[in-house]
């Protein structure tokens, strides 16, 4: 059993979406990062950054968080969504590094400037705007004529969707990035990843983009 700590964020949801994915059993615990939850005592026991999400998989006694090392060890563990060796493995890793150290980073900045605080700071809103651009075009271009983003349907891409669920947030057309939207409703559509955006609770259905 895996006791998964969680919010309602993309990094929470990678997780929860993986999990499903593996079909491991786990417990959720909700840690509401607006009232304050990462600062308790007990979870900061679990992950000293106070960040979600962490894990705790009592099979093996170890406790991560780090989205992407949380991703590692589950398809380590379960042998499934990461190539054992060769290419395809370095490239699914290689893209799991481009969502966690990139794309991730950048669209939480872009929903803080561009979203939260729209209008308070123009530099850093045409810095973010143009750099999710610049990312969401080199996402599209390797998207192009390939199914997923790297060989099978892997972690890398259970990494990246949850991010690009957020797309009215940090300002996204997706009709602008065919390749994306394709690759993105397609895996909308996986019943894995529709259970996995529900955790730790219901906050409306994935969203679908317009035509
Ligand atoms: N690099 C970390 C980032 C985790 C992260 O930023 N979590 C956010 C929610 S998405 C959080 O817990 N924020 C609470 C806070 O900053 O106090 C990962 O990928 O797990």
């Amino acid at each position: 059993m895996i006791d998964f700590y969680t919010w309602i964020t993309p990094n929470g949801l990678k997780i929860s979406i993986a999990l499903e994915e593996f079909g491991l059993p786990y417990k959720t615990h909700t840690i509401d990062i607006t009232r304050g939850d990462q600062f308790s005592a007990g979870y900061l026991a679990i992950n000293p950054g106070s960040k979600i999400p962490a894990i705790v998989d009592h099979e093996t006694g170890i406790t991560l968080a780090e989205s992407g090392a949380i991703l590692l060890y589950l398809a380590e563990k379960t042998g499934r969504f990461l190539p054992r060796d060769g290419a395809a493995r370095h490239h699914t890793i290689e893209w799991l590094m481009w969502q966690m150290g990139g794309f991730g980073p950048t669209l939480g900045h872009a929903h803080y400037f561009l979203t939260y605080n729209e209008g308070r700071a123009p530099f850093a809103e045409a810095l973010f705007r143009e750099d999710t651009i610049r990312l969401y075009e080199t996402l599209d271009a390797r998207l192009k004529g390939r199914e997923h983003l790297a060989g099978d349907y892997s972690i890398a891409d259970m990494a990246v969707w949850p991010w690009v669920s957020r797309f009215a947030r940090h300002k996204i057309d997706l009709s602008d990035f065919p390749n994306v939207r394709r690759w993105y409703l397609q895996l909308a559509a996986r019943p894995q990843v529709k259970r996995g955006y529900e955790v730790p609770h219901f906050t409306g259905p994935v969203p679908l983009p317009g035509l």
